[in-house]
């Protein structure tokens, strides 16, 4: 009976161990902000939808299909990743001349989100890995709405504060942080950090005005070793997958001043 109960407590340590080293997934990432239905543009031009990366791994995109509940269906064929603790903006469309502003670093076609309501699903093949559903009261004319807590549920968003708008004055940030409205400790970690981020952002007022600023922003979030419970220093294996001109979410400006965020970030802890 003790060995059985000591084998099940080495077994559990195992089974810790390896869940704690296995790299973060297209689930673990986070829909942070979603421009349902934009007013300065057409929605066939204007709407977007932007992904976060709270984990210390580099998530590539390629093969995943965006989707909903209805026949959209948009197969990312190339090479696309999100790097730890960056934004990812996709879009309809990708000229910031005529979609309202912002710089894309995706454009999808075959998938709109419907201003009555809709789904936004992350699918390889027909497994789902990610789902967010939305009903008619979620969104505002010409105002994104942004993550604010956890779960990733529509309950758990909010509209974007007015004073951050973009481009031809929607209001959003997309591919940077927006407002924080939680303390820390309301959700777990590492989205905790995330929110952390976002406000010390907010304290600077290292906000967009343009589209010609957002990923500037995006490369200057500082790192958020105080809010890691342990903060290993991660480093992420060398993209050599990844061609030198590939979609990467906003990779660190060498000439800034802050700390590379990937050698800070904390591993995610998966629920
Ligand atoms: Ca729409
Ligand atoms: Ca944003």
């Amino acid at each position: 009976m003790a060995k059985g109960i000591a084998r099940l407590g080495i077994l559990h340590t195992l089974l810790l161990i390896t869940h704690g080293a296995s790299a973060a997934t297209v689930g673990d990432l986070l829909i942070s902000e979603i421009m349902v239905n934009p007013a300065a543009v057409s929605d066939s031009r204007g709407e977007w939808f932007e992904l976060y990366n709270p984990s210390g791994d580099e998530i590539n995109l390629r093969g995943i299909t965006i989707g909903d509940d209805g026949g959209d269906r948009h197969r990312i064929e190339s090479d696309l990743l999100i790097l730890p603790a960056h934004f990812l903006t996709l879009a309809r469309n990708g000229d910031a001349a005529v979609n309202g502003g912002f710089g894309a670093d995706y454009v999808y076609d075959d998938f709109t989100l419907s201003n009555a309501g809709d789904e936004i699903l992350l699918l390889d093949g027909t497994l789902e890995l990610l789902r967010l559903e939305y009903g008619s009261d979620f969104a505002a004319a010409g105002q994104s709405v942004e993550l604010v807590g956890l779960p990733m549920i529509a309950a758990n968003y909010g509209l974007t504060p007015a004073s951050l708008n973009y481009g031809r004055g929607d209001i959003g940030t997309p591919g940077a942080p927006g407002s924080a409205r939680l303390a820390p400790s309301a959700v777990p970690l590492p989205a905790a950090a995330w929110l952390f981020v976002t406000a010390i952002l907010a304290i600077f007022k290292v906000i967009p005005a343009a589209s010609s600023g957002i990923h500037a922003v995006s490369s200057v979030i500082p790192a958020a070793s105080g809010v890691y419970p342990s903060a290993p220093d991660v480093i992420p294996a060398a993209p050599d997958v990844i061609p030198a001109q590939a979609g990467i979410s906003h990779p660190p400006d060498s000439s800034s001043a802050w700390p590379d965020p990937i050698r800070r970030a904390g591993r995610i802890q998966s629920a």
